[in-house]
């Protein structure tokens, strides 16, 4: 997935999401703050943007580095040399890579507003969620994604058994931690924007009122947190990547 974009920096307190174009800029390497916090990002890495909600969540300032993923910096490169992908939380100086290890990282550093439950038992569910979303769940929707035909027809069947059981997570609650808005929401939060996206490309409506009324409830008020929807891409700009995408994989409709 290839995005273009400066390597620059902008400095967010927590308010709204002011368009880059609006942001001071200036390099990487010269930006100091006394407590420095950056987060190397592209415009719509769904990952990226767990670590920016939950800063934002905990009115975090931070700044952000731009990468072009086809293109990466030499700063990305050192900082996660294993994986050579964006998110990195640089706190001081010191690197953190992967986005839920980032979340907890975060969740430890500032204790206000705290995004794992406390309970030990809700904070391994909390956690198994967040395994479940990526290593179950994306990928089966992205397998529908990227896929055509019988091949599509059989890969939908295991995307909504995944959807089917974060439903059933969502019995008697508004979120999936419970009553706030957590852990489990910012790592599963990609469904509320993105599968809505892949669901346009496709033409095919996975997620249904009738089928999963929980998970749209919780899409509503996911779609509702401020804290989460200023920040969200713009959905023309990520349809129109994801239709790229979509005709580079199963070619033209
Ligand atoms: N497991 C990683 C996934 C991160 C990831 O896949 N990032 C993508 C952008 S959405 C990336 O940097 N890709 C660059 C590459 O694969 O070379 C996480 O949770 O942080």
């Amino acid at each position: 997935m290839t995005e273009t974009s400066e390597n620059i920096i902008h400095t967010h307190q927590n308010t709204s999401y002011k368009s880059p174009e609006h942001q001071s800029k200036m390099h990487c390497i010269a930006a100091m703050a006394k407590e420095e916090v950056k987060v190397f990002r592209t415009w719509s890495s769904r990952f990226a943007l767990r670590v920016i909600w939950a800063l934002k969540l905990k009115g975090i300032e931070h700044e952000y580095c731009y990468e072009d993923l086809s293109n990466k910096s030499p700063l990305l490169l050192e900082y996660n040399p294993i994986y050579k992908k964006v998110p990195v939380l640089v706190h001081n100086g010191r690197p953190i890579v992967e986005s839920i290890v980032i979340l907890e990282y975060i969740d430890e550093t500032w204790k206000e507003n705290p995004i794992l439950p406390e309970d030990p038992y809700d904070r391994a569910m909390a956690r198994f969620m967040a395994k479940f979303s990526d290593e179950k769940c994306l990928p089966a929707v992205w397998r529908a994604f990227t896929t055509q035909g019988k091949e599509r027809e059989e890969a939908i069947a295991p995307a909504l058994e995944c959807l089917k059981t974060l439903e059933e997570w969502l019995v008697g609650k508004k979120y999936f931690n419970g009553e706030t808005l957590g852990f489990a929401d910012i790592v599963l939060a990609w469904i509320a924007n993105l599968l809505g996206v892949f669901e346009e490309v496709m033409e095919v409506k996975m997620v249904t009122e009738e089928r999963f009324p929980l998970l749209c409830a919780w899409i509503e008020n996911l779609t509702n947190a401020p804290v989460i929807n200023t920040i969200w891409p713009p959905r023309d700009k990520l349809l129109a990547k994801y239709h790229a995408l979509h005709e580079a994989r199963v070619g033209p409709k």
